[in-house]
C-alpha cells in the first residue's frame, strides 16, 4: 500500500448488525479511536442505525449519510450499487466477515494503490485464535489479498480496544465519590441507597437471574441492581410485579432492584466504574468491565452446540487465577454447571462464596489489567499490522 503524503489516511469500516448492539458497539469505538486518537479519516458503514442510536442517540434515523464524532456515518442499505477506485478507501475493515457490497470489492481490485483488507474478527480467549491472526486470505476470483485479525488475550492477537485516556478517565471518575452518587443519583438510584452493594446487570433473556435474585434477597449486607430497561425484563417484572420502566423500584428482602435508563455508551462505562460488580455480556461490555477495574461476571452470546461452553471455559483458564468461586459463579450463571432453579441453597452458596472472595477478586482484576494493557491497544496494534504490510511511505502516513 502507497499512501500519498499530502493526504491523511482514509479507512471504511462496514459493520453489519447481527444481533442487539455489540457489533456496532464495538466499530463505534475502533471509529472514534481510529479518528480522534490516529488522525484517520473513517467512514462507518452501518446497516441498522435503530441500533445505533441506543448507544448514540446523536444518530440520525433517516439520514443516509451523518457526521459523528467527526466519522463519517453511512446508512448502509443496499448491496447494489457502483464504486469508482477514487472512492475506495485505503484501509477496509470488513467486522466479523459481513459481506462487504461487490461493487465496493470490485473497485478495491481495480484501484492502484490497492487498500489494506482487514476482517477484523471476534473475541475469543480459545488458542487457535494465535495460529490464525493476520492470516492472508487470497480472494477466489481478483486479484485482491484479506486479512484475518483477531482481537485477545495474547501478545500473539491483536489485543482489546482501549483508548489511550481510559485510563485517567477511571481513575478520575473513581476517585470522586460525589460524582459517582451523582451520576448513579441522575440514573434514578436514591442517595441512601449508596452504602449498598451495587451491581449493574446486563444479561441475555436466558440467564437465571430470578435465582440469583433470590439469593441476594438473604444476603447479609443490602444488594441494589440496577437493570437498563429492556434487560432480564422476565425476571425484573416478576420480582417487582409491575412493567419493568425506567424509574421502576421493588424492594424484597436485602435486594433492591432499580430499573435505570438504557445509556449513551460513554455512560454505560461510568455505571460499571460506579459499581461494585457488574454482570456484562457479548464482546464489547464484556471488554469495558474488563478495564472498569471492578469484580465482573460474564454471560457468553450463545452458539450452536454450546461451542460457547468451550470459549467462556478458555477465558476462565485465563481469567480466573484459579479463583474457584469466580469460576463457579461464572459457569452457573451461564448453566455450563446448571444448578436446579429450585436450589436455592446452590445459588445461595454460590453467591456467599463470590462475595466473600471479592476483595481477593479486585485485585486480580488489576493485575488483570496490566497484563492486558502489555499486548498493547487493538487500533494501535491494527494499524502496525498495515503499517508491516506497506511502504515506507504507508509508514509515515499511518
Ligand atoms: O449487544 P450484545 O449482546 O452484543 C453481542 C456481542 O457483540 C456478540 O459478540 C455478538 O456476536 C452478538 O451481539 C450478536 O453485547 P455487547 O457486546 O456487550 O454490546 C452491548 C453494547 O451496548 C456495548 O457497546 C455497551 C452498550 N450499552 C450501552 O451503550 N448502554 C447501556 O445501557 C448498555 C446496557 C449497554
Amino acid at each position: 500500500m502507497v499512501l500519498k503524503e499530502s493526504q491523511a489516511t482514509t479507512l471504511a469500516l462496514f459493520c453489519k448488525v447481527v444481533d442487539n448492539f455489540g457489533d456496532i458497539g464495538i466499530c463505534w469505538r475502533l471509529a472514534r479511536q481510529l479518528q480522534q486518537e490516529h488522525g484517520i479519516h473513517v467512514s462507518l458503514w452501518v446497516d441498522d442505525l435503530k441500533s445505533f442510536q441506543k448507544i448514540c442517540p446523536e444518530v440520525l434515523l433517516h439520514a443516509d449519510i451523518q457526521q459523528l464524532d467527526d466519522v463519517t456515518v453511512h446508512h448502509w442499505h443496499t448491496q447494489d450499487g457502483q464504486f469508482s477506485p477514487a472512492e475506495i478507501a485505503d484501509i477496509v475493515i470488513e467486522f466479523f466477515g459481513c459481506d462487504i457490497p461487490p461493487g465496493y470489492i470490485a473497485a478495491m481490485a481495480e484501484r492502484t494503490p490497492q487498500p489494506v483488507w482487514i476482517n477484523l474478527e471476534g473475541l475469543t480467549a480459545e488458542e487457535w485464535v494465535e495460529g490464525c491472526h493476520t492470516l492472508p486470505s487470497s480472494h477466489p476470483r481478483l486479484p485482491l489479498t484479506k486479512y484475518f485479525f483477531f482481537p485477545g488475550f495474547t501478545d500473539k492477537t491483536g489485543g482489546l480496544l482501549h483508548e489511550s485516556s481510559l485510563e485517567e478517565q477511571r481513575r478520575q471518575f473513581q476517585s470522586d465519590p460525589t460524582a459517582m452518587a451523582t451520576f448513579l443519583g441522575r440514573l434514578g438510584m436514591p442517595v441512601d441507597e449508596m452504602t449498598a452493594l451495587k451491581v449493574s446487570l446486563f444479561c441475555y433473556a436466558h440467564a437465571p437471574v430470578s435465582a440469583l435474585f433470590d439469593a441476594w434477597k438473604d444476603n447479609d449486607q443490602p444488594v441494589v441492581c440496577l437493570v437498563p430497561e429492556g434487560v432480564a425484563t422476565e425476571a425484573v417484572r416478576a420480582f417487582l410485579g409491575a412493567e419493568p420502566r425506567a424509574g421502576a423500584v421493588g424492594t424484597s428482602g436485602a435486594l433492591t432492584v432499580n430499573v435505570i435508563p438504557f445509556v449513551p455508551q460513554p455512560d454505560y462505562d461510568k455505571l460499571l466504574w460506579a459499581c461494585d460488580l457488574n454482570f456484562v455480556r457479548g464482546e464489547d461490555s464484556f471488554v469495558r468491565a474488563q478495564w472498569a477495574g471492578k469484580p465482573f461476571i460474564w454471560h457468553i452470546y450463545p452458539q450452536d452446540e454450546n461451542l460457547h461452553h468451550k470459549k467462556l471455559r478458555a477465558f476462565l483458564e485465563r481469567y480466573s487465577a484459579g479463583i474457584e468461586s469466580l469460576s463457579d459463579l461464572s459457569l452457573a450463571w451461564n448453566s455450563v454447571k446448571p444448578v436446579g432453579v429450585q436450589e436455592k441453597a446452590g445459588w445461595c452458596a454460590l453467591w456467599q462464596a463470590f462475595e466473600t472472595a471479592m476483595p481477593e477478586i479486585v485485585l486480580h482484576c488489576e493485575q488483570w489489567q496490566r497484563q492486558m494493557l502489555g499486548n498493547g491497544d487493538l487500533t494501535s496494534n491494527l494499524l502496525k499490522f498495515v503499517r508491516s504490510l506497506g511502504s515506507a511511505d504507508a509508514e509515515k502516513k499511518v
